[in-house]
Parts: structure tokens; C-alpha cells; sequence
């Protein structure tokens, strides 16, 4: 009993506090989707601090408004203050792999927990000494990287951004699509590009009664796959649709959970699944659903937010997974950025990789003259 008790005391942190940052971030480029324009990023930046003074970052992925799913900045600030701090403060030691269990009766709000789950793992990596890769069990020291094109004023531009990115070296070009938007676009594209890896994605925007017709006209452009055609519920409309299609679906919205993950895969709603850090609410559940994916034989990859350093480095570590076989929407800092929060900014190479970091932790460094200069607040965690 005694010696069980000093292992588990060995794998503990002893958190002290957390601590929130908020940032303001305008993006070089507008990226509109189909269901909205962003210009810029709110971002939550938490900090986890344990009693030897070592840091974990992370990144809440929540959008400013409840567009892409119901979370949003403000919504994830409340309940990180109200409800995720106080359930975690009552533990003051626990492990990494223990945060989703303790935060496990939060209905939903999965990029507000994410965001504390994904700190409390780059802290525990950093006290192991080890690139949180590793620590997560990565097999793959590089990884390939992918673009995602938002909708551009013209064809004719859409078409200079694939020409630019193309030139790049990114291995797989995604170009968004809504409806008035689509079919025109990716004959565009494919006709300019016969040979690249293409694949569209339309953010729900579709609804299978009214666009079957449409849908199946995408299966004569070579698609790697068409993303998130439909809504996030519509489990059963995407296996019907799946089943009247050659091209793979691979669903991002409709993936919240382990949960949903199997449900799709057991209906045939997809052959691909696209696993965001922050929508499945943080490494734990991530590391579970690309393993089911992998049983399956279904093909994983790490899609995007729009994240800053941070969020980006926790993308690249969850991305060294087996499971994660296609490229991911995980492109340099300076395509979003003029400046990103951590040092040094994500390069990619001219093949398309991105090289995991051998450094401790998210292995990057948060450029404190930021969190210095914005608004935090700081919320104590009581030993118990
Ligand atoms: O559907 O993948 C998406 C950005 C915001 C919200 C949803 C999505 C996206 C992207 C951008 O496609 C991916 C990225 O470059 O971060
Ligand atoms: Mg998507």
C-alpha cells in the first residue's frame, strides 16, 4: 500500500495556480468560412504553475462568436473561472491523463477544458524532462503538413493563394466551400492543379436533402476527401451520403468526443476523421479517439483553429500519433501572423514538414514580454 501510494505521489504535480492571459491577435489575412469572416483572434492563454516554479502553457481554441460550434472566448473564460478552476483546485495534485476524469461532469465546453488539460500536460512533460511528443507517446519525429485556403473574393485569387502555397512544399491544399461557392471553385482549382492533393471543406454548410446532386458532382474532381459536409448532428444524413459517394467524408465539427467517433465510424458516417486538440477537449480524449481510428482503419488528421504558437505546438506534439497518417492544418506561424507568441515561430520545410521540437514540453519558448504586457488573471490552487 505504501509503495503504490509513493508511486502515485511521484506522478503528481503539485499546482500552485493558473493563470489567465488574454491576447488580442489580428491575422494578415481574413479567412472566411462559411459560416463567417475572421479578422483577428481572441486568445486565452492558461498557465499552469507548480511549487517548483515550472510553467505549462496552453491555448483555448474557442472562437470569438458560437459560430463553428456553441463555444466561444467569453463563454470559455466563464467556465474555466466558475467551474474548471474550482474542480481542479479541490485535487491540487493530480496527473496530467487525471485532468478529463476530474473535469469529467462539465457537460460539453471541451476547448475551455482542453486548454487547462493541454497546460497541465506541457508542465508535467517539462517536469519529466521530456518533449511532450515523447511524453505522449509519439512515434514520428516530423510531420506533414497541410494548408487551409479560406473563400477569396475571386477565383482568380483562390487560385494565386493554391499557385503560393503550392510552391510552399505543403502537401495537401484544402480549399473551403458554401453553397454558390463550390462546384465553380474546385473545377477551378483542379483544372489549374490536375495533379495536387485536393480536398474541400464546408464547415455544415450543406444539407443532404437539398444537395446530393451537388455532392455527388464532387466526386469527379479527385478529392482526398470532402470535409464536414453537413451538421455536426447529422450522424445518419453523412452515412447516407457516404454511402452515395467514391470520395471519403471526414467529419470535424461532428467529432466531439470518443463517443462520437465511434458512432460515426460503426454508422459509416466517414472514412476520415479531422481531430481538433480543443473540440474533443484535450490530449487525453485526442490520444483515444485517433487509437480507435487506427483499430478501425480509419485515417486521422490534425485539423486547425487558427492558433497562435501555443496551440500550434500542441498540434504538432498530438500530431507525431500513429494514427495520424495525413497531413495535417498545421502551417507556419507567418501564414496567420506577424508576430506569433513563441519563440522560435513554426517554420515548415520546403518538402512540408514540420520538425517536432526536442526540447522539454510544447518545446518553444512563450515570449514573456506578451503575457507581461496584456491582462491576467491568476487563481490559486489550495494543497490539499
Ligand atoms: O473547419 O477546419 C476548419 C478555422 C477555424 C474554424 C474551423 C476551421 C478552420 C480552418 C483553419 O480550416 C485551419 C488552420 O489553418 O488553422
Ligand atoms: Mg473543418
Amino acid at each position: 500500500m505504501k509503495d503504490r501510494m509513493e508511486q502515485t505521489a511521484e506522478q503528481t504535480i503539485p499546482i500552485r495556480h493558473f493563470e489567465i492571459n488574454e491576447i488580442e491577435m489580428p491575422l494578415r489575412h481574413t479567412f472566411e468560412t462559411s459560416f463567417g469572416v475572421t479578422k483577428g483572434r481572441r486568445v486565452l492563454i492558461i498557465s499552469a504553475v507548480d511549487a517548483d516554479g515550472n510553467v505549462g502553457f496552453g491555448e483555448c481554441t474557442a472562437m470569438e462568436q458560437p459560430f463553428y460550434n456553441h463555444e466561444s472566448v467569453d463563454a470559455a473564460r466563464e467556465v474555466l473561472i466558475r467551474t474548471v478552476f474550482p474542480l481542479l483546485s479541490n485535487s491540487s495534485l493530480i496527473s496530467a491523463a487525471d485532468v478529463s476524469g476530474i473535469l469529467g461532469p462539465i457537460k460539453g465546453n471541451r476547448m475551455a477544458i482542453a486548454a487547462v488539460e493541454n497546460a497541465i500536460w506541457d508542465l508535467e512533460a517539462k517536469r519529466v524532462g521530456l518533449p511532450l511528443w515523447k511524453h505522449l507517446g509519439g512515434i514520428r519525429s516530423s510531420i506533414d503538413c497541410g494548408v487551409s485556403i479560406g473563400i477569396q473574393k475571386s477565383v482568380e485569387e483562390l487560385i494565386d493563394c493554391v499557385a503560393a502555397e503550392v510552391e510552399a512544399g505543403y502537401q495537401r491544399i484544402k480549399i473551403k466551400i458554401k453553397p454558390g461557392h463550390d462546384i465553380r471553385l474546385v473545377e477551378a482549382v483542379r483544372k489549374q492543379f490536375p495533379e495536387i492533393v485536393l480536398s474541400v471543406d464546408a464547415n455544415a454548410a450543406y444539407v443532404l436533402q437539398d444537395d446530393l446532386c451537388l455532392m455527388k458532382e464532387l466526386d469527379r474532381y479527385d478529392l482526398l476527401m470532402i470535409e464536414q459536409p453537413l451538421e455536426a448532428g447529422d450522424l445518419i444524413d453523412h452515412a447516407k451520403l457516404q454511402g452515395q459517394l467514391a470520395t471519403p467524408l471526414c467529419l470535424d465539427e461532428s467529432i466531439a468526443s470518443f463517443r462520437d467517433a465511434r458512432q460515426a465510424i460503426e454508422l459509416g458516417s466517414c472514412r476520415i476523421i479531422n481531430i481538433k486538440l480543443g473540440r474533443v477537449g484535450g490530449h487525453n480524449e485526442a490520444r483515444r479517439i485517433q487509437e480507435l481510428a487506427v483499430t478501425n482503419e480509419i485515417p486521422v488528421w490534425c485539423g486547425g483553429m487558427l492558433e497562435a504558437g501555443i496551440g500550434r505546438a500542441h498540434n504538432i506534439a498530438m500530431s507525431t500519433l500513429a494514427g495520424f497518417t495525413l497531413p495535417g492544418d498545421i502551417s507556419a506561424s507567418h501564414r496567420y501572423w506577424e508576430q506569433d507568441i513563441i519563440e522560435p515561430s513554426i517554420t515548415v520545410s520546403p518538402g512540408g514538414t514540420i520538425t517536432a521540437p526536442s526540447k522539454p514540453g510544447i518545446g518553444f519558448e512563450v515570449n514573456a514580454d506578451i503575457l507581461r504586457s496584456t491582462a491576467s488573471s491568476k487563481f490559486s490552487v489550495h494543497s490539499a
